[in-house]
């Protein structure tokens, strides 16, 4: 794939940064410090992640860095459907499986990446067009998606879809030959599969405000119009030696149509500017209250796939590079904080004993998937019950991580075996998925 090396590199200026900040209700400033890019981009209750493959993990070097820097974990190949689908209808997770057992004994979440995607599809999908085609890869989203349900944070659900250059269409492959509607099909099944992962379209050359992303915003805009569940879109950022000046306003755009955006393969090809681009992009994100997440594709420079380029925040003896410590910076520095993240205090009230619960909802036409979160008080909690008033109408179709006996009018969810105790302070979070619309009452937490 081409690297841009359109635009014109603009050092996004403080002044606007501190701009939307201002605006937002919760800011967290830069008071404390963190050393670590997950630690710090927690501090906004953002994610910062790197790519990686199972077959790395038994490098030393590699891994300490991965454990020590970052709180989420992407595929890069392992989860791919030549790698998960090598022949039709066999299925293998085991390198997807290592991944993910990783990141959840570190406490990392994971990205999944891709479901569906005109590039690295096993041979026999190749050799597949028309109704075949389609019902191969839907199958093939409903049955990968199924596998992992409830372990993923995200899922790339489609990946470059779109033409490069002036045209802003779709791009010509076999998935499109099945029928313009293949992405809104794949993401219904994703949906079904796994109602508890965000759903994101990804793509690369998105780095503003140009052709190619105005017509990923008019799918957007459409599939929210039409209520085709879709959560987030993936801005890839493989960026050149200059960044677009529009960068921060095409996050804005799509945050603005009600998506989150997550920088999903960010790396910046060596030069100069190397750095300075590391850290605007990182500013741009945190600028944006919906910017949920960053990712960088690869650990040190040697792992990337741009050999010869150096575009990764580690040399290949594993050193922080300048490009590091302005990312850190930038991270520390602060912004709003994402719509999901717990409101941070600025003193120190008595936390109280029990449980509170948070409700976020995920909603399209007729539906939604709610995420309640369960946090523990001042004592830990060994078993809880979290009460939703469901408006009446809807009624809750199934649940994850939680168990209900009824599902419309008042409804309780209670822990199951694997997720009672919560550590004073902790949280553990559960979902449901509903017809209707979302309870906009608060929940209720029992302990006990
Ligand atoms: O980094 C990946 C590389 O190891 C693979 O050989 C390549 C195969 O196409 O895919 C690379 O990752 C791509 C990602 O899956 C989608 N966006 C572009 C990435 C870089 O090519």
């Amino acid at each position: 794939m081409s690297i841009p090396r359109k635009g014109r590199f603009a050092l996004l200026s403080a002044a606007a940064v501190s701009v939307v900040a201002a605006a937002s209700i919760a800011v967290i400033g830069s008071a404390e410090a963190a050393s670590t890019l997950g630690a710090s981009a927690a501090q906004t209750g953002r994610y910062f992640g790197v790519a990686t493959s199972a077959f790395k993990f038994s490098d030393t070097p590699y891994m300490t860095i991965v454990n020590r820097e970052f709180n989420s974990l992407v595929a890069e190949n392992d989860m791919k459907w030549d790698a998960t689908e090598p022949q039709q209808g066999r299925f293998t997770f085991t390198n997807g499986d290592r991944l993910v057992s990783h990141a959840q004994a570190h406490g990392m979440t994971v990205r999944g990446h891709t479901l569906l995607w005109h590039a690295q599809q096993p041979s026999w999908a190749q050799g597949l067009s028309g109704a075949a085609l389609r019902n191969a890869a839907i199958n093939h989203v409903t049955q990968v998606a199924t596998h992992f349900r409830g372990k993923i944070h995200s899922w790339d659900v489609v990946n470059e879809a779109f033409a490069d250059g002036g045209s802003g269409a779709r791009r010509d492959s076999n998935l499109q030959r099945t029928g313009n509607d293949w992405i809104e099909a794949a993401f219904r099944a994703a949906r079904a599969a796994d109602p508890g992962a965000k759903l994101c379209y990804n793509d690369y050359n998105t780095d503003g405000i140009n052709a190619k992303s105005t017509g990923i915003y008019n799918m957007v805009r459409d599939f929210k119009a039409r209520g085709v569940p879709i959560d987030c879109v993936g801005l890839q950022s493989h960026l050149g030696t200059t960044l677009d000046s529009t960068y921060q306003q095409n996050i804005q755009r799509f945050a603005d149509l009600g998506v989150d955006v997550q920088i999903t393969e960010l790396d910046v090809q060596q030069g100069s500017n190397q750095a300075n681009i590391f850290a605007s992009v990182t500013r741009a994100c945190l600028a944006v209250a919906r910017c949920t997440g960053i990712t960088v594709w690869g650990v040190r420079d040697s792992d990337s796939w741009r050999t010869g380029q150096n575009p990764l925040l580690f040399d290949a003896g594993g050193n922080k590079k300048a490009a590091y410590t302005a990312v850190l910076n930038a991270l520390n520095a602060g912004g709003p904080t994402t719509p999901t993240s717990p409101t941070p205090s600025t003193s120190n009230p008595p936390v109280p004993a029990g449980c509170s619960a948070r409700v976020t909802l995920n909603s399209w036409t007729g539906g939604y998937t709610a995420t309640v979160r369960v946090t523990a008080g001042s004592s830990p909690v060994n078993g809880w019950s979290v009460g939703v008033t469901v408006p009446s109408g809807g009624a809750v179709t199934n649940a994850w991580n939680a168990t209900n006996t009824s599902t419309s009018g008042p409804v309780t969810f209670r822990n199951v075996s694997y997720n009672g105790s919560v550590a004073a302070g902790g949280f553990t979070e559960f979902g449901f998925q509903g017809t209707g619309t979302g309870p906009t009452a608060n929940p209720t937490c029992t302990a006990g």
